[in-house]
């Protein structure tokens, strides 16, 4: 059977890769792209769309969008193009069987609602959704009984281990490759410039995670977006290095057995096995591992020297709006990282002290969490 799938973030790194899956996949599952969203990067957009023939193409800067309905005038293949939020919205929920959601920030929060409202299932790789949104999102995909397919590697491999059925899953054990600062003194990670933080040894991803994976961030939000997922309560979410990145999460079930997915790591897999799940299927495979070719390690994270871990943790626990304040206040942290302004240490104050001062709200709707994550931006910049 053919399916469609809309793709939120074309041109980033996950966008990319997941249309280099969907050439791939062919046999009885066989998908087809009907829309196709983008920020801004038209250079790698255009051709895209000639490549896919999308029904509908969104971008979301005003400039450019004026700038592609220009340029498309000239091709042979002309695709409805839209604008905006209410664009992503409508390329969401018309022609979609599985939207992929692989934009970065807010941006896809809305139409990911609507899209699970229209029973269409989810392809999960924007982090916001879950963290910030966590408890709609998900009462609301129950109530849909549609399915959230996650395509971060370690939820997928969490999905893998367990094929789906989370009943007898005692704990979620979370691997983290440690980023680039797992040997560095606190003293040196203070000092590290953005070069250094962007220096990952196992995965090439955009800046923005780069840096929330030398400072354990990015696991703390995984652990926030797994405790979503699959239902499970806090305390039986661990977390455990694996510099190799070659165990990409594993469970624990009920009688004491350690299931994990191993390979090597790629993030063509969990994007493929999020479209085809519970089918796996051969388009794209990664090389065998070799067991005799490196040893395999597993350490306690240093929460010493990554609070960022156990601040994420502590906001998870304490739920309601925690969770989108800590995000919102990251966010802006990283980006004036990014720009020179603080250091990692500055990172974790600013975190720390919108955490401190934020005010408590136990069921957040939809607009108070859009506007704690105004507020809290405009109060860092
Ligand atoms: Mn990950």
């Amino acid at each position: 059977m053919q399916k469609k799938v809309t793709i939120l973030g074309s041109t980033g790194s996950i966008g990319t890769q997941a249309l280099e899956v969907i050439e791939k996949i062919k046999g009885e599952d066989e998908f087809v792209v009907s829309n196709m969203a983008c920020n801004s990067n038209l250079t790698k957009f255009i051709p895209q769309i000639q490549k896919f023939r999308p029904k509908r193409v969104v971008v979301s800067d005003n400039r450019a969008y004026k700038e592609l309905k220009e340029k498309l005038k000239l091709e042979k293949y002309k695709p409805t193009v839209l604008y905006g939020k209410e664009g992503l919205i409508e390329a969401s929920i018309t022609d979609t069987d599985i939207l992929l959601t692989a934009t970065t920030g807010t941006v896809a929060l809305e139409p990911t609602l609507c899209a699970i409202k229209n029973k269409i299932d989810i392809a999960l790789a924007n982090k916001e959704t879950l963290v910030m949104a966590g408890d709609i999102v998900m009462r609301s995909i129950k109530e849909n009984k549609v399915k959230i397919l996650p395509v971060d590697s370690e939820h997928s491999a969490i999905l893998q281990s367990s094929n789906g059925d989370f009943h007898y899953i005692k704990n979620i054990i979370i691997t983290a490759s440690g980023g680039p600062f797992l040997n560095k003194t606190t003293d040196e990670i203070v000092k590290a410039s953005a070069k250094e933080a962007l220096n990952h040894p196992n995965w090439h991803m955009g800046k923005k995670i780069t840096i929330d994976s030398s400072t354990l961030m990015n696991k703390g939000l995984e652990v926030i977006e797994a405790h979503h997922l699959f239902g499970m309560p806090y305390d039986r979410i661990k977390v455990v290095v694996h510099p190799e990145s070659i165990v990409h999460s594993a469970i624990e079930t009920v009688d004491g057995s350690i299931i994990a997915q191993m390979g090597v790591p790629s993030m063509h897999i969990p994007i493929q096995y999020a479209l085809t799940y519970p089918k796996r299927c051969e388009g794209i495979k990664t090389e065998s591992f070799n067991f005799f070719d490196k040893k395999l390690t597993f350490l306690a994270p240093d929460y010493e020297k990554f609070p960022c871990l156990k601040l994420a943790q502590i906001a998870g626990i304490k739920g309601g709006i925690y969770p989108c304040v800590l995000n919102a206040a990251n966010e802006i942290a990283v980006y004036k990282f990014l720009k020179g302004e603080i250091n990692i240490k500055g990172i974790i104050d600013i975190v720390e002290k919108a955490l401190n001062s934020a005010k408590e709200i136990k069921n957040p709707t939809l607009e108070e969490i859009f506007m704690t994550d105004k507020t809290i931006r405009e109060s860092f910049i």
